[in-house]
């Protein structure tokens, strides 16, 4: 989709299914991201929280009503969770923490879900680590 400023979605192709995108993303993978330009606030973003580790803002084409991306202001590695390690504990904690905090904040008393996309199966197009908090709707399972 346009939301993702990948080489290859200039605005003449045809949209890509987001697997493919997903794949070609993979690539790339130790680049900086997009998620660094809006850290450094070269773009903009609908921030909805954000402390001295972590940024919280709207999801540029939300699958739900609610669906904000939680990620880390420093990546350190962590393009994926696979690629975590031990070091990497206390940011991942964080970031879940603050995800109930932003969900709550949003006023998500019927509950939410939270997703992590890893590596091309799990269909990530960004490779800095983040969080999906999405909400606003009843959820369907098993996911796509
Ligand atoms: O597919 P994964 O799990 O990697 O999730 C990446 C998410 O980043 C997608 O849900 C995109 O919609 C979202 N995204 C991509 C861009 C973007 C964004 N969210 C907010 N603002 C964005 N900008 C300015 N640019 C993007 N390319």
């Amino acid at each position: 989709t346009s939301a993702h400023q990948q080489p290859s979605s200039s605005s003449s192709s045809p949209p890509m299914a987001a697997e493919k995108e997903a794949a070609l993303a993979a690539v790339a993978s130790d680049s900086p991201t997009i998620f660094d330009k809006i850290i450094n606030k070269q773009i903009p973003a609908n921030v909805v929280y954000e402390d001295d580790k972590v940024l919280a803002f709207r999801d540029i084409a939300p699958q739900a009503p609610t669906h904000i991306l939680l990620i880390p202001k420093v990546r350190d590695g962590l393009t994926g969770l696979s690629k975590a390690e031990e070091r990497h504990c206390e940011i991942l904690g964080h970031l879940l923490y603050t995800a109930k905090v932003v969900a709550k904040q949003e006023g998500l008393e019927e509950g939410y879900r939270i997703v992590i996309n890893d590596g091309p199966n799990g269909c990530q197009s960004v490779y800095h680590i983040h969080v999906h908090l999405l909400g606003g709707r009843q959820m369907n399972w098993p996911p796509g």
